[in-house]
């Protein structure tokens, strides 16, 4: 066996943070007809707690809400918001981000296992990846609800390779956050970073690489130098 490359799926597989998972968000605000609204500047300081729900019962703490009642509401909420994100998702609106899908045919063509390790929720991951591409693509997912413990626990990727069955060096994680970068780190794993926009300027010390965009074929190459025997 070739060894496997685990992605992340938010900021990694797909652009989904700024105009999807923000704009569900908000739309379940409005729809409890709660007055909060997360713009983009805000939703990048907020995307520093990885989790939906997490990241719902941290802001209304802050806007002075119990600890008991943020976390009630928070659920109600992020319940709405998986919902409507569901809807974007079969919709379309979540593009993959350039470059990834000729990354995951170059990779599978050199043998290598795929896998994808998020904290995201399954209720809408599952659609995400079959819609873009294509059912049974990746030989192992697990998501968030899954895992007791969100990145940068590193739990997720722990049971990634218990799924695969290969060893942390057999594997290189894909990650656009520091993070995930940490969760991979933690579980052994190394890591190539790909930042985008929310991401940049993070610090990710100890990362295999730190590119700005999926450069196919410097990307596969780079992959295939650490992961193939010579
Ligand atoms: C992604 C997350 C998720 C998404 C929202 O982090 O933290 O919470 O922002 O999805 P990573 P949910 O890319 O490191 O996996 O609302 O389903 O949590
Ligand atoms: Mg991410």
């Amino acid at each position: 066996r070739n060894g496997a490359v685990v992605f992340d799926v938010d900021g990694t597989l797909v652009d989904s943070e700024r105009d999807g998972h923000r704009t569900a968000f908000n739309a379940a605000f409005s729809a409890a007809g709660l007055p909060y609204h997360w713009d983009v500047e805000t939703y990048g300081r907020l995307l520093q707690m990885t989790g939906g729900r997490r990241r719902i019962a941290t802001f209304l703490r802050r806007q002075s809400h119990s600890h008991d009642e943020a976390e009630e509401l928070a659920a109600i909420l992020h319940a709405d918001k998986t919902a409507r994100f569901r809807t974007m998702v079969e919709q379309g609106a979540i593009p993959p981000r350039p470059g990834i899908r000729a990354l995951l045919s170059e990779l599978s063509a050199t043998g290598m296992t795929l896998a994808v390790a998020t904290t995201g929720t399954r209720m809408w991951v599952e659609p995400l990846l079959d819609n873009l591409f294509g059912r049974g693509r990746f030989a192992c997912v697990v998501t968030g609800t899954e895992v007791p413990t969100l990145k940068p626990d590193p739990g997720v990727y722990l049971r990634v390779l218990d799924g695969i069955g290969l060893p942390p060096n057999r594997a290189i994680a894909v990650e656009d956050s520091v993070n995930g970068l940490r969760a991979a780190q933690g579980a052994g794993l190394r890591c190539l970073v790909v930042t985008n926009h929310y991401t940049r300027g993070q610090d990710f010390t100890g990362a295999l690489g730190v590119l700005d965009r999926f450069l196919v074929p410097d990307v596969a190459m780079l992959l295939r130098h650490h992961l193939l025997p010579s």
